[in-house]
């Protein structure tokens, strides 16, 4: 089995393609807002390729594979190419690589590297979590009402959810001490594994967006599930809510009021 350093060293060689501009304009449209560029795909086959050399017994799931099911017995990888799809076309520098480790129905190592910002962030179960080799820890305040909470706006359902995820926008900005949108749900995660926020939600998100950002968030002391405190699921997208632990039933009862 690999070990998390060398599966970070994969990521971190990715760098030179997610930073090629002009395969950042190379665009095909595969929806509403929901974009594919020649980097997803670049980042996509180099580390599938990087992975099948040294684990071919794992399995491999990607937001860009035409097959996105896998055995839940067995372990895989669960791959975002370009978390950020669209902070990457308009150069915003909010975008990640972002890779997780399926074993035993959870997420037990996750990577998520922005090579815009150079920061990575890296956990695996029982071992902690890591911003470029510091310990992370999630802030432990637990007044909503001084809490940064960042929110998702699921740009690709825009018809069918922005009216409800405007209205709960509205509701939480009331109550904390004011809202983010990043545009990337693994970072957005790791924002609050780090401590830069305390709280982020979103719909209808990708097993891929939030694989990693997963295990790194508890790992720093944080809580993750869906709208109604499940557990979350890595076979079909999820509405995720992830907090410092301390405000996350009191999160959960404005999500679901
Ligand atoms: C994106 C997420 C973001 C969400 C977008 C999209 P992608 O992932 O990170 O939080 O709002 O709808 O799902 O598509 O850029 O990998």
């Amino acid at each position: 089995m690999m070990e998390l350093k060398e599966i970070i060293e994969i990521v971190k060689a990715t760098k030179g393609i997610v930073t090629d501009r002009q395969a950042a304009h190379k665009v095909t449209e595969k929806g509403l807002a929901d974009y594919v560029t020649q980097v997803d795909m670049g980042v996509q086959e180099f580390v599938r390729k990087k992975l099948m050399e040294v684990t071919p017994d794992i399995q491999f799931m990607a937001e860009e594979s035409k097959d996105k099911h896998f055995n839940e017995e067995k372990r895989a990888w669960i791959l975002d190419p370009i978390d950020g799809t669209t902070n990457l076309i308009h150069d915003y520098k909010q975008s990640a690589v972002s890779l997780g480790l399926f074993d035993g129905g959870e997420i037990v190592m996750g990577v998520v590297y922005n090579p815009f910002t150079e920061e990575l962030f890296y956990g695996e179960k029982g071992k902690g979590a890591y911003l470029n080799g510091a310990r992370l820890f999630v802030q432990k305040t637990e007044d909503l009402g001084h809490c940064l909470v960042s929110v998702g706006t699921s740009p690709y359902d825009k018809e069918a959810l922005a009216a409800k995820n405007f209205e709960l926008f509205q509701r939480i900005f009331m109550k904390c001490e004011d809202i983010r949108r990043g545009g990337a749900a693994s970072l957005d995660l790791c924002y609050v594994a780090a401590g830069r926020t305390d709280a982020y939600f979103e719909r209808n998100l990708k097993p891929w967006d939030y694989a990693a950002g997963s295990v790194i968030l508890k790992e720093a002391g944080g809580k993750v599930t869906t709208f109604t405190g499940e557990a979350l699921v890595f076979q079909k997208p999820c509405d995720v809510l992830a907090t410092n632990g301390c405000i996350h039933d009191r999160m959960l009862k404005e999500i679901q009021e």
